[in-house]
């Protein structure tokens, strides 16, 4: 693989995965708060603005149309200063993130957070078999450079502030040093 050219953004753009449930929007929620990068939720921007190809019956879901979301989204992303939150990471252009955080949970948490959102139990199984498999994880190694990808676990609160802590002091490092 040729490594690829990351644009040199005064403000970097931070994608947040992992399978649904590890904590997603609610730590990039919280990033967004404390740093003022924009929150942008791809699932329900896919939602709203019906970014589908098509229903898979025997799955219960919709298939996401990749060419419509990237186009979608890539004035956006160009601006820098986003925090991008999806479950699926292997489908955006390299060159869109400076930093790829992988959320993990064990699996006991995260099989309660998806029974309390009324996951039905095949939903339930495939999402523990793509936590406990590493999925996301694997997937994010694949298509991102090592030293962006960081992968962080996300079983309790004191985590989730760990987490942003963390963040914003990668944050403040790349603004000290393209200032
Ligand atoms: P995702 O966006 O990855 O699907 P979420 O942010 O909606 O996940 O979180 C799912 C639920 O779990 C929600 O009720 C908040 C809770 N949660 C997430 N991360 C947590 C953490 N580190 N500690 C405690 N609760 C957490």
């Amino acid at each position: 693989d040729q490594p690829i050219e990351i644009p040199d953004r005064p403000i970097p753009n931070i994608l947040v995965t992992g399978t649904p449930g590890t904590g997603k929007t609610t730590t990039s929620e919280l990033i967004a708060q404390v740093t003022g990068l924009q929150h942008v939720n791809v699932g329900a921007i896919v939602k709203a603005k019906q970014l589908h190809e098509g229903y898979l019956e025997e799955f219960d879901t919709h298939v996401l149309d990749e060419d419509k979301l990237i186009d979608e989204l890539e004035d956006t992303m160009t601006e820098g200063g986003k925090i991008v939150d999806f479950h699926t990471c292997e489908i955006f252009p390299e060159r869109w993130f400076d930093l790829v955080i992988v959320l993990r949970a064990d699996t006991a948490t995260l099989y309660d957070r998806m029974e309390k959102r009324g996951y039905n139990k095949r939903k339930i199984e495939e999402n523990m078999e793509c936590e406990i498999m590493q999925i996301v994880l694997e997937n994010a190694h694949e298509s991102y450079e090592p030293e962006i990808v960081v992968e962080l676990q996300s079983n309790t609160v004191d985590d989730m502030e760990s987490n942003v802590e963390r963040v914003k002091q990668w944050l403040d490092a790349y603004r000290a040093r393209h200032a």
